[in-house]
């Protein structure tokens, strides 16, 4: 099988939900020597935009993207590991999680892996977390970034929320807010110091930020 048809094959296991051939295509693909990075922009990240459209148009219901989201997140722990390119001393410490009444991860997972291949420590705070615990372990751990995803209009207002309580608590690291419903506006009303909904351009953004260009 050619190298585009295992990626084409692979996206469409993910956008049918078919997670025992996805992970088939994932193997092969790594056998085949496909870079990781392609396999997860070609096939993985494309595949997910495809499962948002087909929702958007009334195609898909909860129950396919419940699907896709198990097969892209078995993608993912076999393909996090390849993202790993440099293994020297951590770049700086950040802190993620999506804020509380949201519980999308897919986008989270995919920055988290990006960033641990660039060397970052990553505190994962899962999903639905509250400001409180943002704060906490914001306290306890000292991060140099601290992150937030979020995929719901809604959780603008707890992305305000929890910016407004860690800034109260003095708590100094650069915040960066991701996830396909922020915008330059947006971004300004969370009090964030930087924005983005790709998660290439957030690894770019975050390595500014920590002043390492
Ligand atoms: C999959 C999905 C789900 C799955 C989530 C599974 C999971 N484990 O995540 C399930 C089925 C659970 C779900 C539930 C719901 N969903 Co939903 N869901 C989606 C869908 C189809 C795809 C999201 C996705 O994973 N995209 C692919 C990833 C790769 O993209 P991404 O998250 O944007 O991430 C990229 C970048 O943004 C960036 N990034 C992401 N986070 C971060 C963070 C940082 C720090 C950085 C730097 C970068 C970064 O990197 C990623 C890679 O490039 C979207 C539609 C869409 N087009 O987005 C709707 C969508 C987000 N859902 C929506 C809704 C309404 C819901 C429900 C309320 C539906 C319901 N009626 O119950 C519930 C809410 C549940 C809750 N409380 O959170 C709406 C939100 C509308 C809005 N504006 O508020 C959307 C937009 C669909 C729609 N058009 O109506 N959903």
């Amino acid at each position: 099988m050619k190298k585009d048809e295992i990626l084409d094959n692979l996206r469409n296991s993910i956008v049918e939900g078919i997670s025992e051939e996805a992970v088939g295509f994932i193997h092969k693909a790594i056998d085949t020597n496909i870079d990781s990075k392609q396999i997860l922009d070609e096939a993985i990240i494309r595949g997910a935009e495809e499962v948002g459209i087909r929702y958007e148009k009334g195609e898909y219901f909860l129950a396919d993207m419940l699907l896709a989201a198990d097969a892209i997140n078995e993608c993912m722990n076999i393909v996090r590991p390849k993202l790993i390119w440099e293994k020297h001393d951590t770049k700086g410490k950040i802190l993620i999680g999506t804020p509380e009444g949201d519980i999308h991860d897919i986008g989270k997972s995919i920055i988290i892996a990006l960033l641990q291949g660039q060397g970052f420590e990553i505190f994962d705070l899962g999903v639905d977390v509250p400001p409180e615990k943002f704060v906490e372990v914001a306290l306890k751990e000292d991060p140099d970034i601290i992150a937030l995803s979020g995929l719901l209009t809604v959780t603008i207002s707890k992305m305000i929320e929890t910016v407004t309580m860690l800034k109260k608590k003095g708590i100094k690291a650069k915040i960066i807010v991701g996830g396909g419903i922020l915008s330059e506006e947006s971004c300004k009303y969370i009090g964030a110091d930087a924005w983005t909904k790709d998660g290439w351009k957030g690894v770019k953004i975050i390595k500014n930020l920590m002043g390492d260009n």
